[in-house]
């Protein structure tokens, strides 16, 4: 609303300067004034300073930036073991255009300052220079093709991994639907059983083929708990749209497609409970919380209950816009050490979706008995209510 103030009131002002060099214009009568619509070596000359002004705002907009705002803890707290590579490609490309920016603004407009129209000069024409094209176009090409080459090295690397080149890996189903995450781990026998949108029903609704007997262990998570310094292969699925499966910290990202099953695998480097401690990660914590006590401060004097504090979690993210509660798509991700991750395996393990299913089958039989036998009961007491109102009658 501020802001909207401030740009109205900009804009009026700008208004009435015009206005008042108007009747400024009307009060020289007498006085020789240019009212020649050519500019004169003056007003070029005015011009070009003008563009070395803008020159000197965008540098000092840049720096200004680089002060507030330059400090990215995200761009060198990767949690998996590909994180340094990504992080490289985006540093080092970000340099190359930091780098070209700043000379050709600088040549931009110095030039634009030093051929300013003069009375009496005229441009020099010429049809083409292939010595200039030659260089204008080798450079970038030779940039590019370095910068896209290494990008597809590291795409190669990072992504031609399955399982089957590494025998400890782990095989972790995702899957999205509007709008939530679920994880599925493939139990003792390390394969996902088969799945299908058709087999959705009730509290299957990943849809798992029950007759499969590699589903016969299978068991879903609404938490994403992975083992530290294991390969870590998830099977993405999607029930509805579009999503997309989104570890920023572990930099992934993989899209959810329905009716189809897309791959991305990582190495987690960090535990959760490392990464909390990280010096970046507790000032970043503590700056949230700050806030945060601030906010709360506001909430209770208004009678509301306060937020509570803040603790790190790495998280999966939905990063397609999907629906109206797509803000909202999240999972927590958990980093264990083997040992913590093979507990909490054990304690999970045998809350199968097979075992689900049962017991939500013989429930529904249980409260279907129930109703019937209420049902009974309830005519039997209508039946009575029946007798007595007629023997009252007789
Ligand atoms: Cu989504």
């Amino acid at each position: 609303m501020t802001t909207l103030l401030v740009l109205i009131v900009v804009v009026l002002l700008a208004v009435a300067l015009w206005q008042l060099t108007k009747i400024f214009d009307l009060t020289q009568v007498g006085v020789k004034v240019s009212d020649t619509q050519v500019a004169s070596d003056n007003d070029n000359k005015v011009n070009g300073y003008l563009m070395f002004a803008f020159l000197g705002f965008i540098y000092l907009t840049t720096i200004y930036c680089f002060l507030n705002y330059g400090h990215f803890p995200l761009v060198s707290n990767s949690a998996s073991q590909h994180g340094p590579e990504v992080d490289n490609l985006m540093i080092i490309s970000m340099t190359i255009i930091f780098i070209a920016q700043t000379i050709t603004q600088a040549l931009l407009h110095y030039f634009a300052f030093k051929y300013r129209g003069r009375e009496g000069q005229k441009a020099l024409y010429f049809s083409d220079s292939n010595k200039l094209e030659f260089i204008w176009s080798i450079i970038p090409a030779i940039v590019l093709a370095v910068l896209i080459l290494y990008g597809l090295y590291a795409w190669t690397n990072i992504m031609f991994v399955s399982e089957k080149d590494d025998k400890n890996a782990v095989v972790i189903e995702l899957y999205a639907q509007q709008f939530k995450w679920t994880a599925r781990y493939s139990g003792a026998d390390d394969v996902l059983g088969k799945a299908n949108v058709r087999y959705i029903e009730g509290v299957n609704n990943l849809g798992v083929d029950l007759s499969d007997p590699n589903a016969q262990d299978d068991f879903m998570s609404s938490e994403l708990h992975i083992p530290k310094g294991t390969r870590v292969v998830f099977k993405i699925r999607s029930q509805d749209v579009l999503h997309s499966a989104y570890m920023p910290h572990f930099r992934a990202q993989m899209n959810c497609v329905p009716g189809m099953v897309t791959n991305f695998s990582f190495i987690p480097t960090v535990t959760t409970a490392e990464m909390r401690e990280k010096p970046e990660m507790v000032e970043k914590v503590a700056n949230i919380n700050s806030i945060r006590a601030k906010k709360s401060a506001d909430l209770v004097a208004k009678g509301e209950a306060a937020l509570d504090p803040y603790t790190f979690d790495y998280l999966l993210l939905c990063n397609k816009i999907c629906g109206a509660s797509h803000y909202n798509m999240q999972m927590k991700i958990v980093v264990d050490t083997p040992e913590e991750y093979k507990a909490w395996l054990k304690e999970n393990a045998p809350k199968t979706i097979v075992l689900a299913v049962k017991t939500a089958a013989a429930e529904a039989k249980a409260s279907e008995a129930g109703a019937t036998q209420t049902k009974d009961s309830t005519n039997a007491a209508s039946k009575d209510t029946t007798v007595v109102a007629q023997a009252e009658m007789k």
